[in-house]
């Protein structure tokens, strides 16, 4: 059985292909700084919006045409949709994927018949990471669409949806152990708050950090070792998100002592939403250590809401690769297309023509950030600019020898700071437009 019979293999032709089913960009095997584009990227698909995602908008249902799906929440079909999810990664030629616990496998009447159905689907997805050798990115749970999160989780005023959520993130932590994940996301949900007069805020994060201790906890005692992140985003569905940026989120775990356990895993159209561009959070989160894999999507600026797009913009790519490198790549992260097709794309082969574009654009993101590292002119011109600090006064204010009676006295005796130089801003942006 095939649920794409009229698409092979998606290979590489080269940027002169006319073919809008192949890579002109992305070859798996091309070595860039030293690692294949394969391990450099690491390009995971996301199974919600890929293989749940319907297309339905606060205006209309789903639209989407998913001939293989009988639309029931029956076993039989999510088992089949998770065979038809590995014949589409593989044909895509994606190394990894993420899930969440719920897009999966239907909920049960209890939790306990909940765990049963998400073990017989997690079968059949260890049956295809062997047969296929795709990989988990990372895993996740869904602590947001069950009505019983509708105060939140981990910050819920009820104790036992904060109980029930332990009891979910345990079993999916214990799912993603056995399939190897590389990783394990704790994105916001409905962390946050919609109204400040039946909010206590610090009560909720003390929860919050509570909740992340227990999880790092569980996975030391079962022996998983992937890399834990959070997932910053700063409004929807809540007015107001705790996590709501890079800087936010280190600042909670630094507070919480969970520094050490997490990293950030920054996604486009979350950063705009914060009002903030990923390059920002990405040198946020890439100058503290902290950054750990990238939701690469992208938001329409003119739209205020989580469009979750796919990239198609070199210049964002560019700049995401760019950081990336010098942050020293994603490894155990990646490059996950946290990102839906529009409603209006509802056929199936808008799946790959989606992902097929998005890989190319950040493989083309990537040489380029590689070509400019190579000419090595922007690192210079950053250099110069920051010269005054290498050596004589500003190598000593650095070093510690100096406080402000010291300054004062430098000053005094030389009446005016040297000169400024311009900061090239128009100049530094072309330069970056002579490798695009
Ligand atoms: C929501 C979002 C999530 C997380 C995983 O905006 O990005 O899908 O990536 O829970
Ligand atoms: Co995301």
């Amino acid at each position: 059985m095939t649920a794409f019979p009229d698409v092979g293999r998606i290979l590489f032709e080269g940027p002169a292909s006319k073919n809008l089913l192949a890579f002109r960009y992305y070859d798996a095997d091309e070595m860039v700084e030293g690692a294949a584009m394969r391990d450099q990227l690491r390009f995971s698909v996301v199974y919600w919006h890929t293989f749940r995602g319907q297309g339905a908008d606060p205006f209309g249902p789903g639209t989407a045409l998913r001939p293989w799906d009988d639309g029931s929440e029956s076993i039989e079909n999510a088992k089949n949709r998770a065979r038809v999810a590995f014949e589409f990664i593989e044909k895509l030629g994606a190394p990894f994927y993420t899930f969440h616990d719920r897009d999966v496998a239907p909920e049960g009447s209890s939790l306990a018949e909940t765990n049963k159905n998400l073990d017989a689907v997690v079968d059949v997805l260890e049956e295809e990471q062997q047969r296929t050798g795709i990989k988990l990115l990372w895993g996740t749970a869904n602590l947001f669409s069950n009505p019983r999160y509708m105060h939140g989780a981990a910050t819920s005023p009820n104790c036992e949806a904060f109980a029930f959520a332990a009891a979910q993130v345990k079993k999916a932590i214990e799912v993603t152990y056995r399939l190897g994940g590389e990783g394990y996301t704790l994105w916001g949900g409905r962390e946050g708050y919609q109204n400040l007069w039946n909010t206590d805020m610090a009560r909720e994060l003390d929860h919050l950090a509570q909740f992340l201790h227990m999880a790092i906890d569980y996975a030391k005692e079962i022996g998983f070792t992937g890399q834990f992140y959070i997932e910053p985003k700063p409004k929807e569905p809540t007015k107001h998100q705790y996590d709501s940026d890079a800087a936010a989120c280190l600042n909670f775990l630094r507070q919480y002592d969970l520094l050490d356990h997490f990293k950030l895993n920054l996604e486009t159209n979350h950063a705009t939403l914060a009002g903030h561009t990923m390059q920002h959070e990405l040198e946020v989160a890439g100058s503290t250590g902290a950054l750990g894999s990238i939701d690469a999507n992208t938001g329409d600026l003119l739209l205020g809401w989580d469009t979750d797009q796919f990239p198609t913009d070199i210049y964002l790519t560019t700049q995401c690769m760019l950081s990336i490198l010098k942050y020293g790549g994603l490894n155990p992260g990646g490059v996950n297309f946290d990102a839906k097709v529009r409603r209006e794309s509802f056929e199936p082969i808008d799946l790959f023509y989606a992902h097929i574009g998005a890989m190319d654009a950040f493989a083309r993101g990537l040489k380029i950030a590689a070509d400019i590292r190579a000419d090595g002119r922007l690192q210079e011109l950053l250099a110069e600019r920051y010269s005054s600090w290498d050596d004589g006064l500003g190598a000593e204010i650095t070093v510690g020898k100096h406080d402000f009676a010291s300054l004062e006295k430098i000053m005094l005796d030389k009446g005016e700071a040297e000169a400024n130089r311009s900061g090239r801003q128009e100049m530094l942006e072309n330069l970056i437009n002579t490798y695009l």
